[in-house]
């Protein structure tokens, strides 16, 4: 019923049908998708967001290769997600301020934990949280996370804000990959045969969130060790 609802209130490009189709699609083994679960810790993760980019400010990227990502990121946790002419690689430590990146809030872990939990999923504490911040127009090209030590541990993706079509690749990038449509409060979980998937963002579609305006915010939980 809520899952109705929710659909119903969705005035974005996407139609109802296509959501409500996607709430009972059957997707690869290892990818677990929990639609609006997040919605209700929504309000306390914004106030969340809000401290660690007051401390951390989302920062462009530049790529290995030299090229800028649209996609603006910070970080919290132990470990944060960077990149430089230099690589791909967790730092411990923020480069724009040489400090520690901030805890994790106790809101994020809880949720991360009522998602394992749901999904009857081993639980876990992650050490990494990057935040990324798409404005209209961001996308993120397809790609493999492999910046991690040990792939047993699954990756939550909270949604927030902005809707975005989320693409599903295989284990090679020639594989055509599936859309997933993500929208504020989705979790997607990660794991075992799907956690080396090549996956991606295509471009966030002009819109308005009540909660975000015109943003749409992920946060993905790892954990780096
Ligand atoms: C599928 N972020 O930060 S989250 C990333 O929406 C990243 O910001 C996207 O890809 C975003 O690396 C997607 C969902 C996600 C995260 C990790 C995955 C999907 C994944 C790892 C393997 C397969
Ligand atoms: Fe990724």
């Amino acid at each position: 019923m809520t899952r109705l609802i929710h659909a119903m209130q969705t005035t974005d490009i996407f139609s109802s049908l296509e959501d409500l189709a996607q709430t009972s699609i059957d997707l690869p083994a290892g990818t677990h998708y929990l639609k609006g679960f997040a919605c209700k810790y929504a309000p306390e993760l914004i106030v969340a967001i809000k401290k660690i980019t007051t401390y951390s400010p989302f920062r462009q990227i530049v790529t290995p290769g030299g090229k800028k990502m649209s996609v603006t990121m910070t970080n919290c946790g132990t470990y944060g997600w960077i990149s430089d002419r230099y690589g791909y690689r967790y730092s411990t430590v923020d480069p724009l301020s040489h400090q520690h990146w901030l805890a994790l809030p106790s809101c994020f872990v809880e949720l991360v934990n009522a998602a394992l939990s749901h999904e009857h999923l081993p639980n876990y504490q992650p050490d990494a949280c990057l935040i990324n911040n798409y404005s209209v127009g961001a996308k993120m090209g397809l790609h493999q996370d492999k910046d991690e030590k040990n792939f047993t541990y699954p990756i939550v993706s909270v949604s927030l804000g902005l809707p975005a079509l989320f693409l599903l690749g295989g284990l090679t990038r020639n594989i055509t990959p599936r859309r997933i449509l993500l929208q504020h409060g989705d979790i997607i979980i990660l794991t075992q045969q799907s956690r080396l998937r090549f996956h991606g963002v295509l471009p966030i579609q002009p819109g308005y969130h009540a909660e975000l305006q015109a943003q749409r915010i992920n946060l993905t939980f790892r954990k780096v060790t």
